[in-house]
């Protein structure tokens, strides 16, 4: 189809306008075909942007390098330009949205001289569920369009869904470099120094300039599944959200859906795909990154994954940490800032063999173990089809979604927060949620280690005050005839007073889970303690038959340090301060609870 065959006028005259923007040197309407993938491709191994694999290594696969100035989400330069200063609260970026749309017609005026633009029409959410969205994402980025096949479903079906004149969220994208006349192309064209992430909330509408990488340039994935879906999700009564989504199943077969937020880079492609150490019980995977959810007829809360592919952290990836993220992706992915093998396969630290002689870095450049430098970038990634994940859940696409019975919060945290704790009510898990704190990641631009308040894993996500986003979850709770799912706190990464981990991780969370299943069930606070925090297992109910693990650490891992938590009791208060007016009393009467607990018990 061309573009003049379009008939939803509104998708039409948008494209019309920004090619006259742009200045693009041709257009392309993507139609998602398999054709259409291999066509990209090509030609990005002739723009030197893709590396083919080797067939026998990683058939169907390439592997790609950034700019060094490219290679992780910009939260300073991410922007939520409402009308008003206050409706992006106080931990966003703000802007003046006319001022900003001002600076962003200068930069895109003539961005794309001498590329073509892709039109890309995707849902996020199988195509025409009741839980799906429409977005269109136009970019002058090959590489964005071959990663967009993966990572959402595109092209006509989408557009067929879309009608004439169906609501869709317009994505704007251009690497900000235009390929002059007699300039040659360049494998990763970007604008290092003048990136712009920007989101128009009211408008429903998005604008990325500068960056060619993942979150900044993949606009279905941070920029509409979280930012602005959050305010469509407030408008709308449901729930946006940066969780995983995984079943369960025990060993009589019954099984149950667990949603988890945990700050980037914390694990949670691991936990979606977790293989139980716990003998009969199966772990299967919805999503890995983001869920939206809401109350189904029969009030439980449903969820889907709206994405269609995995764009995981690669380092850390091994077949002893997650064999089914190396089954992801073992063919038909893409590789970006990983090292590359002189046989033609990718590698990255951890995965577990020695970086071979001769192989090259994240730069392309031969690599020099001497160099005490990592081989891959910390934040490489893989692009990987979520259907090629050997546990997959078979619901996984069910356009209803699935039925969630408990939610996860976790954070990386060397002290203070027990292995896991639940809590005590809707507005207490609400609490929980608000005061995820984690070390930071290379997943964002910036310091590493640094602990951070990170509320519900949203802090670079929410699209609106984050004081009205914990209302919003609170109104969630009080939703009349709603059977509510429970709330926990985990944490894998206490460690003890030798620096090293007190628990194992990875399968073995597997045990957490058995906990957290067996507690959906349970009644009042059997098999589990009250402390002031929340309520932790009982010694005896928390499965640890076939671990090793000394009877003082996990009494270390499951303690509540009363002195630490009282000490962060005024931190708390500050940090809730700084939502002003915004933040929900029934949040503070939590704290207020908290704190009297924490005087009065454990
Ligand atoms: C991601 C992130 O890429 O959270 O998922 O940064
Ligand atoms: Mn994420």
């Amino acid at each position: 189809m061309t573009i003049g065959e379009l008939r939803h006028v509104a998708l039409r005259t948008w494209i019309e306008e920004t090619a006259s923007l742009c200045g693009p040197a041709d257009i392309r309407l993507c139609d998602g075909s398999q054709a259409e993938y291999d066509e990209l491709c090509s030609r990005l191994i002739v723009t030197g942007t893709f590396r083919p694999l080797s067939r026998d290594k990683k058939p169907h696969s390439f592997y790609a390098c950034s700019d060094p100035g490219d290679v992780a989400r910009v939260e300073d330069r991410t922007f939520i330009c409402s009308k008003t200063r206050e409706a992006a609260g106080p931990t966003n970026n703000w802007a003046d949205p006319d001022e900003m749309k001002r600076i962003l017609r200068g930069l895109f005026s003539g961005a794309m001289r001498g590329r073509t633009m892709y039109v890309v029409p995707y849902s996020m959410g199988p195509v025409g569920g009741p839980l799906s969205k429409i977005g269109v994402e136009i970019t002058d980025s090959a590489y964005v369009v071959a990663n967009m096949h993966i990572m959402t479903r595109v092209g006509n079906p989408v557009l067929e869904a879309l009608g004439d004149v169906g609501d869709f969220v317009p994505c704007l994208h251009s690497v900000g470099k235009p390929v002059l006349p007699g300039q040659p192309n360049i494998p990763w064209p970007c604008d290092a120094d003048r990136k712009y992430i920007v989101h128009f909330p009211e408008e429903r509408s998005i604008w990325s300039y500068g960056s060619g990488y993942g979150g900044n340039a993949l606009l279905g994935k941070k920029c509409f599944a979280l930012r602005i879906a959050t305010s469509m999700a407030r408008d709308q009564g449901w729930l946006a959200e940066h969780m995983l989504i995984l079943g369960i199943t025990n060993p009589e077969g019954r099984k149950k859906y667990v949603a988890a937020a945990f700050p980037s880079a914390c694990g949670k492609t691991n936990l979606a795909m977790l293989i139980p150490t716990i003998p009969g019980w199966k772990v299967e995977t919805v999503g890995d990154d983001i869920a939206w959810m809401r109350f189904g007829k029969d009030g439980r809360l449903y969820a889907i994954n709206p994405e269609a592919g995995f764009f995981g952290v690669a380092p850390g990836t091994s077949q002893s940490s997650n064999p089914n993220a190396m089954a992801s992706l073992a063919r038909d992915s893409i590789f970006t800032n990983c090292a590359l093998t002189p046989d033609g396969d990718v590698w990255w630290e951890g995965i577990g063999t020695p970086i071979p002689p001769g192989s090259l870095d994240w730069q392309g450049a031969i690599y020099d173990p001497a160099s005490g430098k990592p081989a891959a970038h910390p934040n490489a990634r893989f692009t990987a089809p979520a259907m090629a994940c050997p546990c997959i859940d078979p619901e996984w696409e069910n356009p209803e979604g699935v039925p969630i019975s408990a939610i996860l919060f976790g954070g990386r945290r060397a002290g203070v927060v027990p292995l896991v704790h639940e809590a005590y009510s809707w507005p207490h898990g609400v609490f929980m949620g608000s005061i995820v704190a984690s070390e930071t990641t290379a997943a964002a631009a910036g310091a590493l280690g640094r602990l951070r308040r990170d509320p519900f894993a949203m802090l670079p996500f929410c699209g609106y005050n984050m004081g009205d986003y914990f209302g919003h979850w609170l109104d969630v709770g009080a939703t009349p005839g709603a059977i509510l799912p429970k709330f926990f706190y985990v944490n894998w990464f206490r460690k003890g007073k030798d620096g090293k981990f007190l628990w194992p991780g990875y399968g073995e969370n597997s045990r957490i889970l058995k906990w957290v299943f067996e507690r959906c069930d349970a009644r009042g606070d059997e098999g589990a303690v009250e402390t002031p925090l929340g309520l932790v297992p009982a010694r005896e109910s928390l499965d640890v038959s076939g671990l090793t693990i000394d009877a003082p650490v996990l009494d270390e891992l499951l303690s509540v340090d009363r002195d630490a938590w009282l000490a962060e009791l005024p931190g708390i208060g500050e940090y809730y301060n700084s939502f002003g007016e915004h933040l929900p009393a029934g949040l503070r009467a939590e704290l207020d609870k908290l704190g009297e607990r924490l005087g009065s018990k454990g």
